[in-house]
């Protein structure tokens, strides 16, 4: 096991009903809702309901299942907001931070759905 999970950390409250949250959608795996501090106009926070650090934690060691409802929840969550490009929406970004290069600030493995506005060019 190659990461600790710290069980006080602030979407383990979310998820245990400890802290409230905007939700969008709920999963049998996964959970959706507004990050507290948008970005964009659109600024949406997926977490997998599982012990899951960041990115490579879950995608290595989740359930297919798990990994399919997290992965499908991102999509609905896409078009729940309407910015799928090509069907209405002008596009979106998916971004998942890990560790203290990535710049993560919470240790449960979360995706920003952005979108809403034209986000700029991230990589050069
Ligand atoms: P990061 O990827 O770990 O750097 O981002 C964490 C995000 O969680 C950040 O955008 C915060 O605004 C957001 N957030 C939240 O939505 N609710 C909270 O209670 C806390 C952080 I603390």
């Amino acid at each position: 096991m190659p990461y600790t999970y710290d069980d006080q950390n602030v979407f383990a409250k979310i998820l245990r009903g400890e802290i409230p949250c905007k939700k969008v959608k709920e999963t049998a795996h996964a959970l959706a809702f507004h990050d507290i501090s948008a970005q964009a106009p659109h600024h949406v926070l997926v977490i997998p309901k599982g012990p899951y650090v960041c990115y490579d934690h879950f995608a290595l060691e989740a359930s297919d299942a798990e990994i399919v409802d997290f992965t499908r929840t991102v999509g609905e969550v896409c078009r729940m907001l309407g910015v799928q490009p090509g069907e209405g929406g002008a596009g979106y970004r998916v971004i998942s931070n890990a560790g203290q290069d990535g710049v993560q600030e919470v240790p449960h493995l979360h995706v920003h759905v952005l979108g809403g506005r034209h986000l700029g060019r991230m990589l050069q």
